[in-house]
């Protein structure tokens, strides 16, 4: 049996092309042109979805109707006293190129065997012209696809008159919205086309399967790069030796800190850049951006209250998981995470009260003096460090902000062409609604990891918390 294929067709500028791209997942614009300009699509192009070397079915973007109206009597003239059927369309292909090159060409693959996957505006109103695309269609006599992709505002009775109309000259009528599309729509599409030929199930349902299974794959790595990230960030320190001027010059010592501050916020925002770029490739994001946009930084500035109340835990469920995390978690959570970060040999405060005032509210990262063991004597080795944020709510706010990226790049059509950058759909929390053995796990081993000896035996389990919550329905 041969490979099945699926030509989309309709309008010029009704979204055939945009369409391909978000069910393919082709941001590539020199693969597949979306433009505003009518007409950008001029010739048909294929587009196989290969998995492990098989073609398992054909996509083919062709250029849209430009005279309907007039094919449409070209081909009834063909017709004479007979009902127009795929016959006459051949005639048609065979003849009129020159009048009619775009009609041709979308109409040849389908006279080859292709189905016929029609991509309509509904905020258009229904005029002749449409009637006749789909005429023409009907007469081609291939299996047929209605697919509706609003552009603007669409009235319901104009959504009804498109569907009423189309439901009797095609075997399906599906939504498509291709700026909005995400997987579960783009699964639904592929499965409609089950029913409008069953000749193809076996190679559909293989391909679902191979999709569904890629998809899950995806989401396992994703969860892995987000705990990559975590471990990264809860274990990030900037270490800058203290020598005696510092401790005899304030001024000199405060500019130290604003740098080491600096240093540490810029160094974290790389880190969680890394993750979002992973997180964009392995969702085959091209176009999509990870960084500067100055919107996103605003959701994770943490010298604002508004980012601890809106993101992480609130006050109850902090206070829950850290009950939860028990022992010396629990202990290094009350005391104000870092403050054991660390480990032997370390000195809190000994640089004196100032330092308190500088990080603003306390949810900036501590700044220590590290004695240098052995060259303690000595009078040198002092090192300054600043690490993670005292808050409790530190890694929920970091984890909160990625999951929302998360969220963002999943709902992101692969078929929009505007240049963007990922952002939360909603700035609500998604770690509030983990449930609180989940919760606990992660405290656990963000508690280990801010201690700087991230918990391994733990990780497969922290593992499995974030794979769940990537697979929920709240992302
Ligand atoms: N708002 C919105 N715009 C869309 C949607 N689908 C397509 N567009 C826009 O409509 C314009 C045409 O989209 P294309 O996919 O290039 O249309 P086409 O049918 O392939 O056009 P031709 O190749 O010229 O026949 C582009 O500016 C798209 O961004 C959609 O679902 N919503
Ligand atoms: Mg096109």
């Amino acid at each position: 049996m041969s490979t099945p294929s699926f030509a989309v067709v309709g309008r010029v500028n009704a979204g055939k092309t945009a369409t391909l791209a978000t069910l393919l997942e082709v941001d590539d614009n020199d693969l597949l042109r979306v433009s505003s300009t009518p007409g950008e699509t001029t010739r048909v192009q294929e587009l196989p979805v290969v998995y492990q070397g098989e073609t398992l079915v054909r996509f083919l973007d062709t250029p849209g109707f430009q005279q309907p109206v007039e094919a449409m009597r070209a081909i009834l003239s063909f017709a004479g006293n007979e009902t127009p059927g795929p016959d006459h369309v051949r005639r048609f292909v065979a003849e009129c190129g020159e009048r009619f090159p775009d009609e041709v060409r979308l109409l040849e693959p389908i006279l080859n065997g292709a189905g016929v996957l029609y991509v309509v505006d509904p905020s258009n109103p229904l005029r002749d012209a449409f009637v006749a695309e789909m005429e023409i269609l009907r007469w081609t006599g291939q299996p047929r696809l209605a697919l509706l992709n609003p552009q603007g505002e669409v009235p319901p009775d104009q959504e009804a008159a498109w569907r009423e109309r189309l439901g009797a000259t095609f075997n399906l009528v599906r939504s498509f919205d291709a700026h909005s599309a995400r997987y579960e729509e783009r699964r639904r599409l592929l499965e409609s086309l089950l029913q409008i030929d069953e000749r193809h199930g076996t190679a559909i349902r293989r391909l679902l399967e191979k999709m569904d299974h890629e998809w899950t794959e995806r989401r396992e790595q994703a969860a892995e790069a987000i705990v990559d990230f975590l471990e990264e960030s809860l274990l990030l320190r900037v270490h800058e030796p203290l020598d005696e001027r510092d401790e005899g010059l304030p001024s000199r010592l405060e500019r130290k800190k604003a740098e080491m501050s600096d240093r540490y916020f810029r160094k974290l925002a790389a880190i969680e850049q890394d993750c979002v770029s992973t997180l964009l490739k392995l969702y085959r994001h091209h176009l999509l951006k990870a960084d500067n946009d100055p919107s996103l930084h605003e959701g994770l500035d943490l010298s604002t209250d508004e980012t601890w109340r809106k993101w992480g835990l609130n006050r109850t469920q902090l206070s829950a998981a850290g009950a939860l995390a028990g022992g010396a978690a629990g202990a290094v959570f009350d005391l104000g995470v870092g403050i054991h970060s660390l480990g032997a040999g370390t000195v809190i405060g000994a640089i004196g009260g100032g330092i308190a005032a500088f990080f603003k509210g306390g949810s900036l990262p501590e700044l220590k003096v590290k004695l240098g063991g052995i060259k303690l004597a000595g009078g040198d080795g002092k090192n300054l460090v600043v690490g993670p944020p005292g808050s409790p709510n530190f890694p929920w706010v970091l984890l909160d902000s990625m999951l929302l990226r998360y969220q963002g790049i999943l709902h992101r059509a692969h078929g929009r062409r505007d240049i963007d950058f990922v952002k939360p759909l909603a700035a609500e929390s998604l770690v509030r609604t983990l449930p609180s053995d989940q919760r606990g796990t992660l405290q656990k081993w963000f508690s280990s990891c801010l201690k700087g000896t991230p918990d391994r035996a733990k990780e497969p389990e922290v593992y499995q918390v974030l794979a769940d919550l990537l697979s929920s329905n709240s992302v």
